[in-house]
C-alpha cells in the first residue's frame, strides 16, 4: 500500500474497492472501512462482479463482467475528461506521458465502456463523479484485478486513475493493494523474487552484486560449475531466475531437477492440479519444510519440520510496509526448529563443499546466526530501505513502516509525497484484452475462484480446526438462482463442473452473490479444490496465473 490502513480508513474522502473481498479477506481493514463509512460518511464504490458483503455497505456497486476492468477504469477516466475533472496541477508538476496517456483513453467513451464491461452508462457517470468529487479519494484492490493475464496491466491502470485525479502522495488517497499473506510483503522485500536481492535491488546491477558478494564473503564472479569437480563454483549470480509458475512446469521441461519447497502446498494452490501432480511425481528431488504433512507432502523425499507463527520470534511486514515483532508464545513442539534455523544448515552444508570460495573478513559470510535479531542486524547492514529498523526500536513500541534508512528516521507512512522512486510519475497507455479463456459451445460457463472467510487457501491449518469445519465443513459453489432453475438444482444439491483440465463435484449454494453464467469455488478443500479446473496462462511479466477465469460447464449429480 502507498498509504496506511489508518490513513486510508480516516482521511479518505472515498473509496474504490475493485476485485477485493475486503470484509471476507481483510476482516480488520475491512471493518475500518465500514466504520469510516458509516460513522463519517465517507462513500464507496465497489466494483466487483460478484455481490460481495461490503456491497451491502456501498454507495454504487459496479458489477462488471470478469476480465473488464479496463475498459471499466478508462470509461471512468474517459468520463473525468469530458467533466474536466482531472487534477491540471498534478498532471503538470509530477507527471510525464500524458498525451499519449490520454489518446488512448479517448477510444474508451462511457457507451463502449459499457458494452465491454455490462454495465450501464449512468452508473459509470455516477461512479465517475463520486471518485473524483470526493477528494482525496483511495483505490483499494486485490486478487479480483491482479489474477488475470492483463494483471500487471489493471494495476497500471489503477495507477493512472489515480495519477489524473492527484491522488497519490496524499493522505487520505493512493494505490493500496491489500498483501494477502501475513508476511507475504516481507518476502518480497527481503528478496523473495527472482529478480532481485532485497529491498528490489536488481541481481542484474554489478554495484549490488559487489555489495552482497562482499558482504557474504562469496566470489563477485559469475556462478559456473567447476568441470572437475561438476560443483558449483559459487559466485553471485546475475541470472534473473524462475518464478514459481515457471518452475513448476520447468519440471517437465528439464529445467527445474530439484525443488526447496518452504510453507507452500502447490497441489492445492497452484493451477491446473493434475498438471502439478505430474510434475511433482517426476523431480529428481523435492524437500519440503511444513508444519503440517500437506497434500503436498506425500511428493516429498524429505518433509522438514518447521514452526508456526506462535513459535517463533522475529517479524512480519504487513500489507502497509510496517514491521511488527512477532514473539514466541508456546515452546517448540516435537523436533520442529525454527524455519531461519533449517534453512541456514542447509546453506552451510553446501557452502561446506564449494571450492573457490573467498573466505576473507566478509562481516555476514558463513551463515552463522544465533537469534532472529542477529538476522535483522545483517537485514539492516544491507537493505537501505530496512536500515533504521531494530528490534529493538520496534520492541520500545515505534510504528515503523519502511522507508526507514537510519536509526533516527521515523519510517515513512505514506510513499511519493514529494515525487516517485523514478521521479516523475510516467502516465501508460493501457488497452484491454480479453481473457485467456472464453466460455463457448462445451464450456458455456465461467468459474471464478478466491476464498471464503473461514478457510484459508489449502486449508492445512484451518481444516485442522474443529470449531471452522463446525461452520464451514465442504466446500461450496456459488450458484445463480436463474442457472439453478436451468439446472435443476434445488437445496442442497451436488452439483458436477468440468473445465478442460478436470473435473470436481461440490455441494451447490445458490445465491445472487454471483450473476448469472458464472459459478465460484474456493480451494480449500482436497476433494473439491477449484485448482482441478483451473488453466495455467500467467501474466506476460508478473506471471500470475489467471485464476480468476476458466470456462467451465455445470451440471447436476
Ligand atoms: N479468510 C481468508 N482470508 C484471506 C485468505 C484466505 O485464504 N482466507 N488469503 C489471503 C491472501 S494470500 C490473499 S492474496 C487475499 C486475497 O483477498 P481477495 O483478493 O479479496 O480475495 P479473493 O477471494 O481472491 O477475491 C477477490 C475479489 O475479486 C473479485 N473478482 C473476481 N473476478 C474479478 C474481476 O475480473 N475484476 C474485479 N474487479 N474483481 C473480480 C471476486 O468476486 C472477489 O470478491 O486474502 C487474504 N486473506
Ligand atoms: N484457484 C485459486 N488458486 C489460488 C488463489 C486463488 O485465488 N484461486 N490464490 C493464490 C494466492 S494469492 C496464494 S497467496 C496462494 C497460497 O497458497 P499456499 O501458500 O500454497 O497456501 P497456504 O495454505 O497459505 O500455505 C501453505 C502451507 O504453509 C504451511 N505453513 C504455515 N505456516 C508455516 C510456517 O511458519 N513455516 C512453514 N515452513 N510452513 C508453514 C501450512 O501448513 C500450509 O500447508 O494460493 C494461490 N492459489
Ligand atoms: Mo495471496
Amino acid at each position: 500500500m502507498s498509504n496506511s490502513m489508518d490513513d486510508v480508513a480516516q482521511q479518505a474522502k472515498a473509496f474504490f474497492i475493485i476485485g477485493s473481498n475486503t470484509t471476507e479477506q481483510h476482516p480488520v481493514f475491512g471493518t475500518l472501512l465500514r466504520r469510516a463509512v458509516i460513522f463519517r460518511g465517507a462513500k464507496l464504490v465497489v466494483a466487483d462482479p460478484r455481490k460481495i458483503d461490503i456491497t451491502d455497505f456501498a454507495t454504487l456497486h459496479l458489477r462488471q463482467r470478469p476480465g473488464t476492468d479496463i475498459p471499466l477504469i478508462n470509461g471512468l477516466m474517459h468520463i473525468i475528461f469530458e467533466k474536466g475533472w482531472e487534477d491540471k496541477t498534478f498532471i503538470e508538476e509530477r507527471t510525464e506521458n500524458f498525451a499519449e496517456f490520454k489518446t488512448t483513453v479517448m477510444n474508451y467513451p462511457p457507451e463502449k465502456a459499457s458494452e465491454i464491461t455490462g454495465i450501464p452508462v449512468e452508473k459509470l457517470y455516477e461512479a465517475a463523479e463520486i471518485l473524483a468529487t470526493n477528494s482525496p479519494m483511495a483505490v483499494i484492490w486485490a486478487m479480483g484485478i491482479t489474477q488475470h493475464i492483463v494483471g500487471v496491466r489493471n494495476v497500471i491502470d489503477l495507477a493512472n486513475l489515480q495519477m489524473l485525479l492527484g491522488n497519490m502522495g496524499k493522505p487520505g488517497g493512493g494505490v493500496n493493494p491489500l498483501r494477502g499473506q501475513n508476511n507475504v510483503q516481507g518476502a518480497c522485500d527481503m528478496g523473495g523474487l527472482p529478480n532481485v536481492f532485497p529491498a528490489y535491488q536488481p541481481v542484474t546491477s554489478p554495484d549490488v552484486i559487489e555489495k552482497f558478494a562482499k558482504a557474504w564473503g562469496l566470489d563477485p564472479g559469475p556462478q559456473t560449475v567447476d568441470d572437475k569437480t561438476s560443483s558449483i563454483v559459487h559466485g553471485l549470480s546475475s541470472k534473473v531466475g524462475m518464478t514459481v509458475t515457471e518452475m513448476m512446469p520447468g519440471i517437465l521441461e528439464g529445467k527445474t531437477r530439484a525443488l526447496y519447497i518452504l510453507g507452500e502446498d502447490p497441489v492445492m494452490s497452484d493451477p491446473d492440479t493434475k498438471h502439478i501432480r505430474k510434475c511433482l511425481e517426476v523431480i529428481d528431488f523435492l524437500l519440503l519444510q511444513e508444519i503440517f504433512p500437506s497434500e503436498t507432502s506425500v511428493y516429498a523425499d524429505v518433509l522438514l519440520p518447521g514452526v508456526s507463527f506462535a513459535e517463533k520470534t522475529g517479524t512480519f511486514t504487513n500489507t502497509e510496509r510496517r514491521v511488527q515483532m512477532v514473539r514466541q508464545a508456546i515452546p517448540t513442539q516435537g523436533d520442529a526448529r525454527n524455519d531461519w534455523w533449517i534453512t541456514s544448515q542447509i546453506a552451510k552444508r553446501i557452502l561446506a563443499g564449494t571450492p573457490n570460495r573467498v573466505q576473507n573478513e566478509a562481516p555476514y559470510s558463513g551463515w552463522e546466526y544465533r537469534n532472529a535479531s542477529e538476522v535483522m542486524s545483517e537485514i539492516n547492514a544491507l537493505t537501505p530501505s530496512y536500515g533504521g529498523i531494530t528490534h529493538a526500536r520496534l520492541e520500545a513500541g515505534e510504528r515503523l513502516h519502511w522507508p526507514c534508512p537510519t536509526l533516527d528516521h521515523p519510517g515513512t507512512p505514506i510513499l511519493h509525497t514529494k515525487q516517485f522512486t523514478r521521479g516523475k510519475g510516467k502516465f501508460m497507455p493501457i488497452d484491454h484484452a480479453p481473457p485467456a479463456e472464453k466460455p463457448d459451445d462445451d464450456y458455456p460457463m465461467l468459474l471464478s475462484t478466491g476464498r471464503v472467510l473461514y478457510h484459508w487457501h489449502g486449508g492445512q491449518m484451518t481444516r485442522r480446526a474443529k470449531g471452522l469445519m463446525q461452520v464451514y465443513g465442504e466446500a461450496l459453489v456459488e450458484v445463480n438462482p436463474d442457472d439453478a432453475v436451468k439446472l435443476g438444482v434445488n437445496g442442497k444439491t451436488h452439483v458436477r463442473i468440468t473445465s478442460r483440465r478436470g473435473s470436481i463435484k461440490a455441494q451447490a449454494w445458490v445465491t445472487d452473490r454471483v450473476p448469472p453464467g458464472m459459478v465460484y469455488a474456493n480451494f480449500h478443500f482436497p476433494d473439491a479444490s477449484a485448482n482441478e479446473l483451473t488453466h495455467a496462462t500467467l501474466d506476460p511479466v508478473a506471471k500470475i496465473p489467471e485464476y480468476k477465469i476458466t470456462a467451465v460447464k455445470v451440471e447436476l449429480v
